[in-house]
Order: structure tokens, then C-alpha cells, then sequence
């Protein structure tokens, strides 16, 4: 993890309509204008031995050039992964970006009441940023969004230059999130001892509403003099709901539901909600339009079901990570839709942001194709007992906060995961969950929500708060290494133990085996193509048994092979994918196809969309 930095950045210039406390993605219309800011940065680490050099010598005051070498940087992507040099692979501290950016003369002209917002989709991990030389904000925690008013600084500054400095320090702590710590291998002696805002828009229908009737809430920063008024569009335009105000419920007349792929014919359905306020600004009509796209759907938990708009859904999905050669961790087009279009091939209807919020411009795609997202935070790697601290907790807190803030309005999110595999057995666990649940569950009542375990059923001190048990298990590979003949024997104890324990619907939220492609084994030895396709079948003669009582879901890990820190268990990273890390299908994915399309078939009746896909 400290070895990942990602940046995305989006200029949003906007009119009238408030963003302070808001988080709204930047979308153009009529009164919106935006200029990505992805490219080539300037960029250079702080190697010196406190890491603090930039701020003595102020790198921020004149462009980066002026104060020592530069080189060109890609945004967004992991630094660490694109240079020759071992030490920025590895490197934790403090790094600098800069980009100097042209504003358009209109942006400029505060006498049209424009306003220019900087945002920043994702920086790992604390930022502070600064424009012509002048700090604008600072925010700790990578993955989400931030932003800041810049009018003032870009409107009173003589020029339409703009220069945007980025300092990011992506050193974890015992108190971040993901926590984590720095070791310093200076052991000599030790042979064995190796390197190593407006809350903006609310619009959902909840399983206490009758489908149809969609609820919003837009918060307005700025005057209180406006007005404003909604239109809720179908796909073609039409308008199917009108309303005004802040807030109100929308009513629509026979509503499309939203749909999880391979669940309807027409997944994925959404609806527009176009937002206008009006304002008299210096004696003028000042107006402005934003649109969000919402889908109509109802998500239900019982004792042994998930039920979306009342069916039954069964998750069969994959966990993912951003990841893919070169670029490391960031936004990529043509990756995206590679992966979208596996996830199709698969008949995967789910999958799980393991192990931290994934990139809106993803999301965006789960909401238009129906593809179901359990949405996790970056709480991965808490195994400490200072992990549950004070610090630690209110942090967490906040970073929920500012997930939902983010992805509340999303129809594919159906629900919050606050962990991975957390030493839930340990004692300040069970404060701990159970306050970062109930703040979860409190800004959102609309959405279950989880945790993902490996602890021991009997101890897990955060399970009681959680609405569906997740867990993760490795038979065979962790756990009697090259022993098939344990996991059906393990697996059925596994549930069995949970169920009694708990009666709450349980997903398997990750099982699997690291297969390094092209390497075959007959009968099946553990890193060949056969051992992870008999560890998936042995998993999957259980499933099928448990998924008739209580088990709700199943997700491999993992979608594709992916980079880690080096181990001993990493061959260049994991391999526990089912397709390489350059999304080529190892044998397991054949195997996973098959299962998936089966699944699918069983709960539908899809058949067009199967014949489409031939099989
Ligand atoms: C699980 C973790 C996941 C790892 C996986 C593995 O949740 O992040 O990548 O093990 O080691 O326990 O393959």
C-alpha cells in the first residue's frame, strides 16, 4: 500500500450553485464547465534524509524546476511503478506534482459570479495543495475525492497561468487507514532478515417506500435566495416527475427498476435527475444545472436472503483491485472497459472494491450495467491492537463519511463494507465495529452493512453488528498446503459454524489459489493451472449445497493477478487471479464461466442474453 499513489485531477467551474461541504462529481451542462487536468506532471521526490527539504525550501513559491530536477510524471498512475530507479519504487515520504494550467478568460471574470473549483478524484495518501504558491487545502486518506475554492486566488492573480502544486506523503501510520508502519532494514546480523458539503443529492426508494417513490435532498451553500426545480428524465429525455424546493419525494408511475445484470432483460436502468436553481446574483438570473444519474431499486436483508427489489439475489462475482502492468493504480480507460467486458464474458453480477473505494468513472459503469458493488473502505491491514484506538476510530469515521457523501446516490452499491480482515477477535474490536457500524448505518439507513473476516466464528467481536457475515478462507493453500481433500470437510464446518452462531445470510467474500499461467501439473500441485481449478470446483460442490439455506454469495479472489510488496508467497505479486494481470484467462476462468452462467440461468430467464454469449 505505501507504495501506491494515485492522482486524478478535475477543474470544475461552476455558477451559483453551491459546492462547499458538497462532493458532487464534476459533470458539464449549460453552466458547468471542466478542464481534466490528467497528463504530464512535473514531479520529484524529497529524498532528503527527513523527507522535509521541499517545505524548508518552499518548492511551492516558484515553479519546481526553479528548485532542482524534475522529471514528467503520468496523472493519473502509481509513481512507484514507471521509472528504472529501485529507490522511487520503494520510496515513503513526501513527493511533489505541479502542473501549470491555462484558464479560460471566462473563468476568470469574477464579475459573472464563476466560481472554480480544483478537485482532486484520489491522492494516497495525505495532500496538501497549493495554487500560485498559495496552500488551498490539505486532506488525509487516499481513494476519495477532495476539493477546494480557487476563485479568489485564480481570479485576483494577474494572469490566466495557474500553478498547481501537490505535496503527498504516502507513509502509513498504526493510525491511517489502511494503517501501516515503516521498518528501517539496518539489521546486520539477522541473514534471515531480507528487505522487505452539501451532503448534495439524496435519490433512492427504500425497502419502506413502494418502488416509484424517490426521495432527494439537495443541500444549497451560499444565499438562501433561490429557487429550485427537478425534472426526473427517462433514458430518452422524457420527463416522468417534477419538483421544487430542497427537498420532497418524486413519484414515478410504473418505474423501470434497477436491475442487476443477468437478473432482467434491460439492467441497469437509470433515470436523470436534472437539478436547476435560480438566483437573482447583482440584479441578474443566474442559473445552474446539474445532472445525476439514479436508479429506482429496493435493497432487503433477512436471515438468509439479499433480496433486491424482493428477489432473491445471489452474488456471483470476483474481487478486483485497480491494478494493471505499468500504470500501477490508476484510472485507465481501455482497462476499464477490458474489465467490464470479462466481468460480461464471465457472468460475474457482482464484485467487491477490495480493499478501498475504486474510481467513480468505475462506478459509473456498475450503475449503468447492473453490476452489483459491495463498497469497502481502505480498512485493510488493522491486525494490531493500536489499529482500534481512539485516533484510528475517528478517523474511520470520517472516511465513511466521506464515502457515502460520495457514493450514496449510487443504485450498484447495495452495500458498505468498513473492513478486511481486521483482528476482530481482539477486544477493542467490539467498540470499535460496533461505532463505526452504527455511524455507517446512521448517515445511510437505506444500505446493509459488513465487515470481511477470517477471524474465528466463536470470537469475532464485530460480527454481532454487521447485517451479512462475509468471510474469507484459504482450505488447502494457508491452511493443510496442497490438501484438496480438507476443503469440503472445512467449508461445510465454516458455514455451519457461522450460521449457528450468527443466523445472518453469509457470503464467501474471497477463496481461491495462486496459479502462475502456463504452468500445468497433472495430478493437480499448488501453483499450476489445475490446483486452482480444483480448489475452485472443491469450494463450489459446498456453495451449491449452502446456497440452498443461507449462503448468499460467492467471490473469488481475485478477478486478475495483481502487484504486491515482496514476499516469499509473491511471484512478482499475487497470482491468485483467474486472469493474468494483462487480463489473459488461465483455465480457472473457463471453470468460473461455466458456474456463473449456470447461476445465472437458474434465477433468470435470460435466454437471449445466454444464447448471445453461446453457451
Ligand atoms: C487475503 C486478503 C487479500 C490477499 C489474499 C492473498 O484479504 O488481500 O491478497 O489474502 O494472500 O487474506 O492472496
Amino acid at each position: 500500500m505505501a507504495l501506491c499513489c494515485a492522482l486524478c485531477l478535475l477543474l470544475l467551474c461552476c455558477q451559483a450553485l453551491a459546492l462547499g461541504g458538497g462532493m458532487l462529481y464534476p459533470r458539464e451542462s449549460a453552466s458547468r464547465e471542466l478542464k481534466e487536468l490528467n497528463g504530464i506532471w512535473s514531479f520529484r521526490a524529497d529524498f532528503s534524509p527527513q523527507r522535509d527539504k521541499g517545505f524548508v525550501q518552499q518548492w511551492y513559491q516558484k515553479p519546481l524546476r526553479q528548485s532542482g530536477p524534475v522529471i514528467d510524471m503520468p496523472v493519473p498512475a502509481s509513481f512507484n511503478e514507471l521509472t528504472q530507479d529501485p529507490n522511487l519504487r520503494q520510496y515513503t515520504g513526501w513527493v511533489w506534482y505541479e502542473k501549470e494550467v491555462l484558464l479560460p478568460r471566462s473563468w476568470l471574470l469574477n464579475a459573472l459570479n464563476t466560481r472554480v473549483v480544483l478537485r482532486v478524484g484520489s491522492a494516497h495518501y495525505y495532500s496538501i495543495v497549493w495554487v500560485n504558491g498559495v496552500q488551498v487545502t490539505e486532506h488525509e486518506g487516499g481513494h476519495l475525492p477532495f476539493e477546494a475554492d480557487i476563485s479568489r486566488i485564480v481570479q485576483g492573480s494577474p494572469g490566466a497561468l495557474c500553478r498547481i502544486t501537490i505535496a503527498l506523503n504516502n507513509t502509513l501510520t498504526p493510525q491511517t487507514l489502511p494503517p501501516g508502519s515503516i521498518q528501517f532494514m539496518r539489521d546486520e546480523s539477522n541473514e534471515d532478515d531480507y528487505p522487505n458539503d452539501c451532503n448534495c443529492f439524496k435519490a433512492m426508494s427504500d425497502g419502506h417506500n413502494l418502488p416509484g417513490l424517490v426521495r432527494y435532498q439537495v443541500l444549497v451553500t451560499g444565499d438562501t435566495r433561490y429557487s429550485l426545480s427537478l425534472n426526473l428524465r427517462e433514458k430518452e429525455g422524457k420527463v416522468v416527475a417534477t419538483g421544487a424546493g430542497p427537498s420532497g419525494e418524486l413519484k414515478v408511475v410504473e418505474p423501470k427498476l434497477w436491475w442487476p445484470y443477468l437478473m432482467h432483460e434491460n439492467p441497469g436502468y437509470l433515470y436523470y435527475l436534472e437539478v436547476k436553481l435560480s438566483a437573482q446574483v447583482g440584479g441578474e438570473l443566474s442559473e445552474d444545472v446539474y445532472t445525476l444519474p439514479v436508479g429506482i431499486r429496493t435493497v432487503h436483508v433477512t436471515s438468509r436472503q439479499f433480496l433486491i427489489n424482493g428477489k432473491p439475489f445471489y452474488f456471483h462475482g470476483v474481487n478486483k483491485h485497480e491494478d494493471a502492468d505499468i500504470r500501477g493504480k490508476g484510472l485507465d480507460w481501455s482497462l476499464i472497459v477490458k474489465d467490464f467486458n470479462l466481468l460480461q464474458w464471465l457472468g460475474a453480477n457482482s464484485f467487491r472494491t477490495s480493499h478501498y473505494p475504486y474510481a467513480e468513472e468505475i462506478m459509473d459503469l456498475c450503475d449503468a450495467y447492473g453490476i452489483v458493488v459491495i463498497d469497502e473502505c481502505p480498512g485493510v491491514g488493522m491486525k494490531d491492537p493500536e489499529n482500534f484506538g481512539n485516533k484510528s476510530l475517528a478517523h474511520h469515521l470520517v472516511v465513511m463519511e466521506e464515502l457515502i457523501r460520495r457514493d450514496k446516490n449510487r443504485p450498484s452499491v447495495v452495500m458498505w463494507s468498513v473492513a478486511n480482515e481486521p483482528a476482530s477477535e481482539l477486544s477493542p474490536a467490539a467498540y470499535y465495529f460496533k461505532t463505526v457500524i452504527a455511524h455507517t448505518k446512521a448517515i445511510d439507513p437505506t444500505r446493509p452493512v459488513t465487515f470481511v473476516s477470517n477471524a474465528n466464528y466463536a470470537h469475532d467481536h464485530g460480527a454481532p453488528y454487521v447485517d451479512v457475515i462475509c468471510v474469507n478462507s484459504y482450505f488447502s493453500w494457508y491452511h493443510d498446503a496442497g490438501h484438496l481433500e480438507v476443503i469440503q470437510l472445512q467449508l461445510n464446518t465454516q458455514f455451519e459454524n457461522w450460521y449457528e452462531a450468527y443466523q445472518k445470510p453469509i457470503i464467501q467474500s474471497e477463496y481461491g489459489a495462486d496459479a502462475i499461467a502456463g504452468l500445468h501439473n497433472d495430478p493437480p500441485l499448488m501453483f499450476s493451472e489445475e490446483y486452482q481449478k480444483a480448489v475452485l470446483r472443491e469450494y463450489h460442490s459446498v456453495f451449491d449445497k449452502k446456497r440452498k439455506e443461507y449462503v448468499i454469495g460467492e467471490l473469488i479472489w481475485n478477478f486478475a493477478d495483481f502487484m504486491t510488496d515482496q514476499a516469499t508467497s509473491r511471484v512478482l505479486g499475487n497470482k491468485k487471479g483467474i486472469f493474468t494481470r494483462q487480463r489473459q484467462p488461465k483455465a480457472a476462468a473457463f471453470v468460473l464461466r461455466d458456474r456463473y452462467w449456470k447461476l445465472a440461468n437458474e434465477s433468470s430467464c435470460l435466454r437471449p442474453t445466454l444464447t448471445y454469449y453461446n453457451l
